[in-house]
């Protein structure tokens, strides 16, 4: 079943050109196919250790360095605030959310070593802007309410995408995004009262800078679940391999049914003219997503793009002296070890 469409790709993951010839495979390699097939389909688990086709191993790397790329340059627009939260909760809160976003990218480049790429090599492709990260964090936080709006909306859009990843046939995966959907959750509740606090006993003017907040990331928000499922290059392929169970379109789907009544009791407006509740199909309709805006962002050209790379560079670098240390005092424990 899976076998005819990864003959049709080239080494390198890419589509053959129509001359290329399909490597011919061995009889063991048929085999070890069909039996990786019949797990699939069985839906099983593969863990890292277990024969798995190349370019199951390769989408997967890819999708779980995007993913952990996407929660450490996460962590850079919160950190613009943390020392401007309006009190010592709400410091300690982002504080400690921020520090989950660095553990997530940690269990993810883990779960992306597993499949025989080095940390190393993982960031260099995002360092030199090869790998892509989340669209989403290419936007600015002009101001607090910034801050809950992600909350409420991105960590969100994450948990809606990242449940059914707890079900993905990759066992380190699965298992990485057990943990880290619990943590979203209680990201998405901070952001979400700290919005109502503002909502139900705030000013005028912070009433305002929370609807300012919603208006400006609403729409980037549903961008997050990538292109529709006609315009996905991946979706199809990763469904039938069971990494990915609900399109991006379904998921989008279901933020957007979701959201709306979180929108009314927080007594926000979500600014799209075309949202409405549709009895026939039972979903809520909604507008036109800006896709132009979409692919310019994800091909580098969002409002932050260069800022936050550059402030990933910088983190890096500015760490070199941490991993030096680390290095020389796991060398000299070598050796007094051989010593001894
Ligand atoms: N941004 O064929 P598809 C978070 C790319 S974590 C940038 O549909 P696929 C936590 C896609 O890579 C948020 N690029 O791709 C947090 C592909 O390009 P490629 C991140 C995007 O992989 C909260 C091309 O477009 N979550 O928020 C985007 O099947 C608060 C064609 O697309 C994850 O990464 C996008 N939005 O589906 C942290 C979840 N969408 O690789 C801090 C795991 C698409 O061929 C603060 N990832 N592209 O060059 C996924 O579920 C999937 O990778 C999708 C895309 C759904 C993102």
């Amino acid at each position: 079943m899976y076998t005819q469409s990864m003959d049709t790709m080239g080494k390198d993951g890419d589509a053959s050109p129509a001359s290329a010839q399909p490597a011919l495979r061995s009889a063991e390699d048929l085999q070890r196919q069909e039996r990786f097939d019949a797990r699939i389909d069985g839906g099983d688990f593969i863990e890292a250790k277990d024969w798995m086709p190349d370019d199951y191993r390769k989408t997967l790397l890819r999708q779980i360095s995007q993913h952990a790329h996407s929660e450490i340059v996460g962590m850079l627009p919160e950190g613009n605030w943390v020392t401007r939260a309006p009190t010592l909760k709400r410091k300690a809160i982002l504080l400690a959310k921020i520090q989950d976003e660095g553990g997530h990218g940690l269990y993810l480049y883990a779960a992306a070593e597993t499949l025989g790429s080095s940390r190393d090599q993982l960031l260099d492709a995002l360092h030199t802007g090869k790998a892509k990260y989340s669209s989403i964090f290419n936007y600015p936080t002009l101001t607090w309410a910034d801050i809950g709006t992600i909350g409420w909306l991105v960590d969100g859009a994450a948990i809606m995408n990242q449940v059914p990843i707890c079900r993905c046939s990759y066992a380190p995966y699965a298992r990485a995004m057990i943990r880290v959907c619990r943590e979203e959750s209680f990201h998405q509740r901070q952001g979400y009262d700290s919005l109502l606090v503002m909502m139900q006993n705030g000013t005028a003017a912070q009433k305002a800078m929370v609807q300012d907040a919603v208006n400006r990331w609403w729409w980037p928000c549903l961008m997050m679940f990538g292109p529709h499922d006609a315009d996905s290059t991946h979706s199809e392929q990763s469904m039938r391999w069971g990494i990915k169970r609900i399109s991006n379109d379904d998921l989008r789907q279901k933020f957007v049914d979701a959201t709306v009544q979180q929108a009314q009791v927080l007594g926000v407006t979500l600014p799209d003219p075309d949202l409405k509740w549709n009895e026939e199909r039972q979903h809520f309709d909604f507008g036109t997503i800006a896709w132009d805006e979409f692919w310019r962002v994800v091909g580098g050209d969002g409002p932050c793009n260069s800022e936050r790379l550059a402030m990933r560079v910088k983190a890096w670098d500015d760490g070199a002296w941490v991993r030096d240390a680390a290095l020389a005092y796991a060398a000299k424990q070598h050796t007094e070890q051989q010593a001894a």
